[in-house]
């Protein structure tokens, strides 16, 4: 039984040990230039690029063939995306999977649609590869992760919007929102798989401790927590470090943002999956 994860890179994962993966890259595309989200991007020095760029900038996700690259050789794939409700990666990897399905006598592949990015990504891979080890086979995991998936949960801080709405992914007002500086918007990924904001708050000390309250009144009692941030280590830090004065068994692990979710988090955002009491 030859297991693989693979994920779309927005999932901020890059290397995932004890179990094969692969992470399938999205494309952020300037007039001048295409980054290609992988290990051998600078993801600051993209950063920077794009705040003199000018004219469009945007995003593409992985196609059905980029997707079937990444599965070769598995018997069973279980492949992880970013919400079917912002890009078209869920959609390729659906099609991909049906295909390899097809071609390969016996292989089973599975899409989970995370509704979510970033580090909730990271907590269902982390739960299937716990599967994976532990010996259950692919219907059980698959049944487990539609099961864990009720209970883990993804809040971010972003202090522009920008991005996210010149590629229409959130409204212009809600962009807006966030037009002043020193104004972070604090929000949720919705139970559809889209941005919810919930606060506007001023300064980051003020957004820590709406993100501490927030994942309180949410569930959170000191389960994993899968932090990424853009360019902004310290205030990633600074809520790890508050979450463990409360729960000081908690399971945190902080990284930087893949080029992706740099792209619409933009300078200083953060994006932290957790789980709930009931994971
Ligand atoms: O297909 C593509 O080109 C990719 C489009 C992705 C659009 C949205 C990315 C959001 C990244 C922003 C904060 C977290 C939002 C969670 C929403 C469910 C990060």
């Amino acid at each position: 039984m030859k297991f693989k994860i693979v994920s779309d890179s927005s999932s901020n994962v890059r290397e995932f040990a004890d179990i094969p993966f692969e992470s399938v890259p999205l494309k952020i595309i300037t007039e001048e230039k295409e980054y290609v989200d992988d290990a051998n991007l600078d993801v600051p020095a993209m950063v920077e690029d794009l705040r003199t760029v000018k004219g469009k900038t945007g995003t593409s996700c992985p196609n059905v063939s980029e997707y079937l690259d990444a599965f070769e050789g598995a018997e069973n794939v279980f492949a992880v995306t970013i919400t079917s409700n912002l890009s078209g990666s869920c959609a390729a990897a659906i099609q991909a999977a049906a295909e390899y399905e097809e071609t390969h006598e016996g292989a089973h592949a599975y899409v989970v649609d995370s509704l979510s990015t970033g580090g909730e990504m990271r907590l269902i891979m982390e739960h299937i590869r716990a599967q994976v080890l532990a010996g259950l086979n692919f219907e059980q995991i698959r049944d487990s992760v539609r099961e864990y998936q009720k209970h883990t949960h993804l809040l971010f801080s972003l202090q522009s919007l920008a991005n996210l709405a010149r590629n229409g992914r959130v409204s212009p007002a809600v962009a807006k929102l966030a037009g002043v500086l020193g104004i972070r918007i604090l929000g949720a990924a919705s139970d559809e798989g889209t941005l919810q904001p919930l606060h506007k708050c001023r300064g980051e000390k003020k957004m820590l401790d709406t993100m501490v309250e927030e994942m309180l009144s949410r569930g959170f009692k000191g389960g994993k927590v899968r932090i990424s941030h853009c360019l902004n280590p310290e205030s990633a830090q600074e809520l790890k470090e508050r979450l463990l004065a409360k729960f000081p068994t908690a399971d945190i692990f902080i990284e930087p943002c893949g080029a992706l979710c740099s792209f619409y988090a933009e300078r200083g955002g953060m994006i932290v999956g957790y789980e709930d009491s009931l994971a």
